[in-house]
């Protein structure tokens, strides 16, 4: 009774025994096989996206399942945290041995830590770690200083250019009205030394004045050499023109590039052939 007593339990042992064999077997093999991986540099960094990406420099004779980035504003992302899946997919797995990641919907003025990634039967092996902060977002307003600006026309007897960015709301520019006059529509003239991005101005009206001859309609042309003139914006017709002491902002919608702006006033309120602002802001705008 007891030697059969004892044969019983030998089966389970023996197949638990053979089973665990088995699994470690397995995974032994599999751990020897993770990617080699390395991390592209992060760039092209903007307010809420960028690219990076990585290259597998060895499978290790496993096939890839899965390759992307991945971040977090902690340490150490894992494919837990944020991804991207890159690569081409194949029945045979990735075939991209090297691939370019576009992160988005990133916070503006954030750190950022990311690692590329790629993932095999035997386990998912990351690059090294990149770090990066995002832009700032929202208006980004362009300096202006007297030698950027020019307007179509001036009066002779107030209102010089440079009032309009002197920082002063009581300051105004003044286009001809007593000699000179020329019809609607009168501009600023912005020159960048470089191409610029903007995507919008915001404006002051004349502090205090009477209502007529304010703005109300604009459009904006860009030039590449301050002569040759192609118009990229037009704003609504009849625009409000009060409250007279709050600051003005179109929005392009897009930034477009260029070195020279010209912000046309296509028309004012009461259309005389003269008009004025205290101030004029440029910016990109990162929205
Ligand atoms: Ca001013």
């Amino acid at each position: 009774m007891k030697t059969k007593i004892v044969k019983i339990w030998m089966y389970p042992v023996l197949f638990l025994g053979m089973a665990a064999m088995v699994i470690v077997g397995c995974s032994k093999e599999d751990d020897g096989n993770l990617p080699e991986i390395t991390t592209h540099d992060v760039v092209e960094v903007k307010h809420d996206a960028a690219v990076s990406g990585g290259t597998i420099t060895d499978d290790r004779g496993a096939r890839i399942t899965a390759v992307g980035v991945c971040w977090s504003t902690e340490e150490s992302p894992t494919v837990s945290d944020f991804t991207t899946s890159d690569g081409h997919y194949t029945l045979e797995g990735v075939e991209t041995r090297e691939f370019v990641s576009n992160v988005s919907d990133l916070e503006p003025l954030t750190t950022y830590y990311l690692r590329a990634y790629a993932a095999s039967k035997a386990g998912v092996a990351y690059g090294e770690q990149k770090s990066f902060e995002t832009d700032e977002a929202g208006q980004i307003i362009h300096p202006l200083t007297a030698g950027m600006i020019d307007a179509w026309t001036v009066e002779p007897s107030e209102g010089s250019v440079e009032s309009l960015v002197d920082g002063d709301v009581s300051t105004y520019w003044h286009s001809a009205w007593s000699s000179g006059v020329e019809p609607l529509p009168h501009w600023i003239h912005i020159t960048f030394e470089e191409e610029t991005l903007v995507g919008g101005f915001n404006y002051t009206f004349r502090q205090p004045s009477g209502i007529t001859d304010r703005p109300n309609h604009w459009d904006v042309q860009v030039s590449t050499d301050g002569e040759n003139w192609e118009t990229v914006w037009e704003s609504e017709a009849d625009l409000p023109v009060e409250p007279v002491d709050e600051m003005q902002t179109l929005e392009f919608g897009e930034n477009f590039s260029s070195t020279h702006f010209r912000i046309r006033i296509l028309d004012t309120y009461g259309s005389r052939d003269w008009t004025h602002l205290s101030t004029i802001e440029i910016f990109e705008d990162r929205i």
